[in-house]
């Protein structure tokens, strides 16, 4: 019964969250587990980029997106998004990293500048301020059918998101599995931290996993990089993110970016086809 066997398209019943069918129906259509992380400070080039990729091909499933790095930002950046993502159909993830208490991540989360959760479909925190940071992100983002995921590990060389933190993560989502649909992390989180009494054998998350890369090992500030192949049939991920992987370190032809995209996509379902077909 564990979610590692069955298709992306039989477990969106095993979801009450909107976002969380939506990403799930998104992937068995447009056959991609591809999400791609889009790290650029120019407006111009984060819409270049994601023009570059999704008419194309249109396996593209989610755009992450970092908006405070963007050093010409005004509202009209995310009502150009928005029209993208409908005529593209693919979903945003706009990776914030929440890590305050309940109260003020519910004002940064609706307000300021980029009011996240007016446009993202997704986001994400900390489990750092334990289940405050769950309540105070739900009263804004339920309401309007968000998704949250938890970090509850990191791509970085030592990283301090590993065992009874880890645990502690899985406990909180599985208390709030309405509003907490997955994890940012390296594997699959079946069973982690449950007691021996709990039934866990039916509870599903979706995995979205950083530090992919065909090409590197990692980079010069820690990042580590491993195959779709490793994070999706070997550790049982379901989404690989992939950033500079395909856009590159410096600017280049929209056709690259594209084929990149391509190939990533393609190694990444491939690695699904094989985990459910073993
Ligand atoms: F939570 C995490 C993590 O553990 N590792 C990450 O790399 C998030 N990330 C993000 O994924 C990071 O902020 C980048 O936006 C992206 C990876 O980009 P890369 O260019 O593929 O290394």
């Amino acid at each position: 019964s564990s979610a590692y066997k069955k298709t992306y398209g039989n477990r969106v019943s095993n979801f009450s969250n909107p976002t969380a069918k939506l990403i799930l129906e998104t992937m068995e259509r447009k056959k991609s587990n591809l999400a791609v992380s889009v790290d650029v400070t120019d407006a111009n080039d984060l819409l270049a980029i994601i023009e570059a990729v999704a008419p194309y091909h249109s396996h593209e499933l989610f755009f992450k997106t970092h908006i405070d790095i963007i050093q010409n930002f005004d509202f009209s950046l995310i009502e150009k998004l928005q029209h993208l993502s409908q005529k593209y159909d693919f979903v945003y993830f706009e990776d914030r990293k929440f890590a305050d208490i309940g109260n003020t991540v519910a004002l940064q989360y609706s307000s300021g500048v980029y009011k996240i959760a007016s446009w993202s479909h997704l986001t994400n925190a900390h489990p750092v301020p334990g289940l405050s940071i769950i309540k105070g992100l739900s009263s804004v983002g339920l309401p309007l059918g968000r998704g949250l995921l938890l970090l509850a590990e990191m791509s970085t060389k030592g990283s301090l998101a590993v065992g009874t933190y880890t645990e502690e993560a899985v406990r909180m989502a599985r208390q709030n599995r309405d509003f907490v649909i997955g994890f940012i992390a390296q594997k699959r989180m079946d069973g982690v931290g449950s007691s021996e009494e709990e039934d866990t054998s039916d509870e599903d998350f979706l995995i979205l996993t950083p530090g992919i890369g065909l090409d590197a090992k990692g980079d010069s500030m820690g990042q580590q990089y491993r195959t779709p192949r490793e994070a999706i049939f070997g550790s049982g991920c379901d989404i690989i993110i992939v950033g500079r992987g395909i856009y590159g370190t410096d600017s280049k032809a929209v056709d690259t970016i594209a084929a990149q995209a391509e190939r990533y996509m393609a190694e990444g379902w491939a690695a699904y086809l094989a985990r459910i077909n073993n």
